[in-house]
């Protein structure tokens, strides 16, 4: 086994592609509101908790409403993206990821979720591989959004490995940065040119073996 023990995931964008249902929830919610929304600015709601995300809706639109006002409209979105979320099944899991994570925990690493969604447990039931994970901190554990270090630092924690010896596993920039500033190497996951500060950078999970993939880091 190589110096690292723990693995660190997240969830939208790694394990499953949640963003197109996140996409179309604030998409309705922002016609509602008639603010103008894109794919494009949907960007910059990866990795980000769902108020935050609200209030990046709103400045776009520049709106402002009240904190109450907000919350509701949060719960809304929540509600929409939670009837997507209940139709997912193991097809939905990205290629690979599932073998990826078998691999590792025979070959005797500890696995973590770290993710900012509080929709977290559930993603994860209807995908039916909670019992791969070791840990699971999602956005109900912490308070701090990416790129603050707390989810992935919670998650070693919890996992009772060394932040020194632990990899994560992100699609967004945020969370690299998060990564490193946890002290942990990060691999990224998908498009290079948003991934640059990455330690190393794969298109996907595809046939990869967790030894060799650690062996580059
Ligand atoms: P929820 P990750 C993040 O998950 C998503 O990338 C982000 O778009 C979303 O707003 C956030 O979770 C909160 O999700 O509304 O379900 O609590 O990439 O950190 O796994
Ligand atoms: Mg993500």
């Amino acid at each position: 086994m190589s110096q690292y023990k723990g693995l660190l995931f997240d969830l939208d964008g790694v394990i499953v592609d949640t963003a197109k249902y996140h996409f179309l929830a604030w998409k309705a919610l922002a016609d509602e509101l008639k603010i103008p929304f894109n794919e494009q600015d949907n960007e910059r709601l990866k990795g980000v908790s769902r108020m935050a995300s609200f209030e990046i809706i709103l400045e776009l639109g520049h709106r402002t409403m009240t904190t109450e006002e907000k919350q509701r409209n949060c719960d809304r979105k929540n509600a929409l993206y939670v009837s997507y979320i209940q139709k997912l099944t193991r097809n939905d899991i990205l290629p690979g990821v599932e073998s990826f994570l078998t691999r590792a925990r025979k070959a005797g690493y500890k696995i973590a979720l770290g993710s900012a969604s509080k929709n977290s447990p559930l993603i994860l039931e209807r995908l039916g591989i909670t019992d791969l994970f070791d840990a699971v901190v999602d956005g109900t554990k912490v308070s701090k959004a990416k790129p603050d270090p707390e989810v992935f630092l919670a998650g070693a924690a919890e996992l009772g490995v060394n932040p020194a010896q632990c990899v994560v596993f992100e699609d967004a920039a945020a969370g690299v940065q998060a990564a490193h500033l946890a002290g942990m190497k990060a691999v990224g996951i998908g498009d290079p040119a948003v991934l640059r500060q990455s330690d190393v950078v794969l298109p996907g999970f595809g046939g990869m073996d967790p030894g060799e993939l650690l062996a580059r880091l």
